[in-house]
């Protein structure tokens, strides 16, 4: 990738952090740090990777997203934003009622979310569905299935995974968040994971593993196993659950974050105040 791209997309990339950080502090809570972790994938898809119209969310020909860890919805919501799908002022109505961006993603309800997520697993057969509807419409289309580490328990997804690789549908990437954590606590105090990369392997998927906040690394991964079309492609991405804003990252349980007292709320300032600093200078 060269300096000018990688530029534009760390730019993009910290937009997206500072509109989910803007969001959920408008909010005064909200799932941040499932979010935050894929800041960086979600600025190399939209900033780089899909093929779609942000004028055209429904065109039949495009490349699909499913967030099946679907709590994260504040960053897909900040990517579709950035992106130009909607105004940036609706971030400010997540959870509100009658709003087009509820906590979790509706494909309802929101331009660019192309499946409903939230209850953990599911999205991983929907991604099946849509990504084999692909490929029998005879499209030369991907779809980027997202999916947590703590929701890999669900058993349906290594189902999904299954099929994926089985059917040898190398058009359904997927991406594990690896950041570690889930809902309360470690994954590997949860139910240990053992090694997601050897596990992809054995189900036949052509796996790599790169750092989540590597712009270039997630890039060219996707590269890479788009490039491979003779088995299912996954990454895993190393992840730190509230990557990108320390003190988030060391918070003790950052799944969701409350700002009603003084420490998350300095630190929420802070980053903000950090971030818009950031871009302006890269925007000077
Ligand atoms: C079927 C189902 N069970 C439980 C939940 C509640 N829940 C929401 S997020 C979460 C933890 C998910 O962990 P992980 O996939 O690692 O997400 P991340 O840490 O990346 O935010 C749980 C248990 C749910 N949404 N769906």
């Amino acid at each position: 990738m060269d300096k000018v791209e990688l530029k534009k997309l760390e730019l993009l990339a910290a937009k997206i952090r500072l509109d989910v950080m803007e969001l959920l502090y408008h909010r005064g809570y909200g799932h941040l740090g499932g979010s935050l972790s894929l800041v960086e994938l979600m600025a190399v898809l939209y900033g780089k990777c899909l093929h779609v119209d942000p004028a055209d969310p429904q065109m039949d020909d495009r490349d699909m997203v499913v967030l099946s860890k679907g709590h994260a919805g504040p960053v897909w919501y900040s990517a579709l934003a950035e992106r130009g799908y909607f105004p940036k002022e609706w971030l400010m109505t997540l959870n509100d009622g009658g709003t087009n961006l509820p906590s979790h993603p509706d494909r309802t309800k929101t331009p660019g979310v192309d499946m409903t997520t939230g209850s953990l697993g599911q999205g991983t057969s929907a991604a099946v569905g849509i990504a084999l509807g692909q490929k029998m419409k005879g499209q030369n289309r991907y779809t980027y299935l997202i999916v947590g580490d703590g929701e890999l328990n669900e058993g349906q997804c290594w189902e999904a995974f299954q099929f994926i690789a089985g059917k040898k549908l190398n058009n359904c990437i997927v991406f594990i968040d690896e950041n570690k954590r889930q809902l309360d606590g470690y994954t590997k105090d949860i139910l240990y994971p053992f090694d997601y990369v050897a596990k992809m392997e054995a189900f036949g998927f052509h796996t790599q593993k790169v750092k989540g906040d590597d712009i270039e690394a997630i890039a060219a991964a996707i590269e890479k196993a788009q490039a491979n079309k003779d088995s299912a492609n996954c990454i895993v991405l190393d992840t730190i659950k509230g990557q990108g804003i320390k003190y988030f990252e060391e918070l003790v349980s950052n799944h969701s974050v409350k700002f009603n007292n003084e420490a998350n709320i300095k630190a929420a300032e802070e980053a903000i105040a950090n971030l818009k600093e950031f871009i302006a200078k890269e925007e000077a």
